[in-house]
């Protein structure tokens, strides 16, 4: 159990899992019940009171909270302890106005540190390396997430931020660089940069990589391995329930081990919301059993995929979830930044564009890209000052650049079920 950050955890039978979750979760419904009036008038309309629950399975029995929910409780409804208490505030990546605000205590953040610090411990980081994080360090979760687990290991952490490639390339070989948290589309464009300036992959100091916050492939993870020269892990998690340090691959990279001592998951048909058994594939759900300033019951996140009880060759018992598939709801992960087709389609209303576009995403040299084409009645000329305009808006509410190309009216295909806004070429 080498590489394991808390083996007493990550290795438990079953049996005495299930116990401690089932305490937690107890104590979970009851604290939000209440401290949050949403779930107040949610177990009270159901007829089921939070001391009803006895057993893991009877959770089933709660009804579902959602990413609406949430947006509707904008910025502090689902705050279980008074904003005194609350040590720190990050937000989900979405671009919406509304982002979804989530708080921690200060004990929260403390677990947050030791489940990050799960992630990096499982690709065998120790004192002697050299973690550069190149997530964002700010509302977003993913820096200071993987920032507090690293510096509970002892590793030796750069803070690089989200700054861009040129300058990450410096940082890593200048500092000797051995490990690198980022987006996977972030590294694979880092690797073809390396290739482009004529470094060889073995002449930087890097062996790791632990990449999430966006959907990838098998494929993508060769070309990251092979441009890189490192080992690839995946990890997963989302603001909603804290964000990084839910799930992470260990060295077999069998699947994500669930750190499931804190989240309690479930899969279910999206459609019908019924339980899953193992190995069937159905949208996650998850239940926080130790968050103090955010619990979450029984969260959809949306996201595809199935679960795997039985332990892993490393040693550890937790659950593990297969690759995130895809998602249920139509949201679009670009570079790591979550967003619906619907934003896109207000900022296009407000000009004198549409009705009818769409959305193309597309990979150069491994980043995601978008662009928008959009019907347009104005005449040539003035075309090209139109579309800058509304990639500025873009820029500006989206925090996204975006391509926007102007077409004649009547060019774009309209079909005549159900609208297909989006063409996503890139391979996940
Ligand atoms: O992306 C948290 C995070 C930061 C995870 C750094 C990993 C590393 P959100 O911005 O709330 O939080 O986005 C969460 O991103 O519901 C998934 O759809 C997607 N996602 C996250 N990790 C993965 C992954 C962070 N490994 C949303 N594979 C989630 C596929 C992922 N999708």
């Amino acid at each position: 159990m080498k590489w394991m950050w808390d083996p007493k955890y990550e290795t438990m039978d079953r049996e005495e899992l299930e116990q401690i979750q089932l305490e937690r979760l107890q104590s979970t419904l009851h604290h939000a019940y209440r401290h949050v009036p949403f779930y107040q008038s949610l177990f009270d309309k159901s007829g089921i009171g939070p001391g009803d629950i006895n057993s893991l399975q009877e959770l089933r029995e709660v009804p579902f909270t959602t990413k609406g929910d949430l947006l509707r409780g904008f910025p502090y409804d689902f705050f279980a302890v008074p904003l005194a208490k609350v040590a720190r505030i990050h937000t989900s990546s979405g671009t919406t106005g509304r982002p979804i605000v989530v708080g921690y205590t200060r004990r929260d953040l403390q677990h947050w540190g030791h489940l990050n610090a799960r992630v990096l411990m499982a690709g065998e980081l120790g004192e002697r390396d050299v973690l550069q994080v190149s997530f964002n360090y700010g509302l977003f979760t993913g820096g200071f997430g993987f920032h507090a687990g690293a510096e509970l290991i002892g590793v030796t952490v750069i803070p690089a931020s989200a700054m861009g490639i040129s300058r990450q390339i410096s940082v890593m070989i200048n500092f000797k660089t051995t490990a690198l948290v980022s987006l996977p589309s972030h590294a694979l464009r880092i690797g073809h940069c390396l290739r482009e300036m004529g470094v060889e992959p073995k002449d930087t100091s890097l062996r790791v990589g632990f990449f999430g916050a966006e959907p990838w492939s098998e494929a993508i993870r060769h070309q990251i391995e092979d441009h890189l020269s490192i080992r690839a892990l995946d990890n997963y998690g989302l603001a909603e329930v804290g964000g990084p340090g839910v799930a992470f691959e260990c060295q077999y990279r069998n699947g994500l081990h669930i750190n499931e001592d804190h989240f309690y998951p479930e899969v279910i048909n999206p459609t019908t919301g019924e339980a899953l058994g193992p190995g069937e594939e159905g949208e996650l759900v998850l239940t926080t059993l130790t968050k103090e300033a955010f619990p979450m019951v029984r969260f959809r996140t949306g996201d595809l995929t199935s679960l795997e009880y039985k332990p892993c060759e490393c040693g550890g018992t937790l659950v593990r979830m297969a690759r995130v598939k895809g998602r249920v709801d139509d949201m679009l992960i670009i570079r790591g930044i979550n967003l619906f087709p619907s934003q896109i389609e207000d900022i296009l209303l407000s000009f004198e564009v549409g009705p009818n576009y769409l959305i193309r995403l597309y990979r150069e040299e491994g980043l995601d890209q978008m662009e928008v084409q959009v019907e347009s009645p104005v005449a040539g000329g003035e075309r090209a000052p139109l579309a800058s305009r509304i990639m500025k808006e873009f820029l500006d509410r989206l925090g996204l650049d975006i391509t926007v190309k102007l077409l004649e009216p009547g060019t774009i295909e309209v079909s005549k079920g159900k609208q297909r806004a989006v063409v996503d070429e890139r391979e996940i």
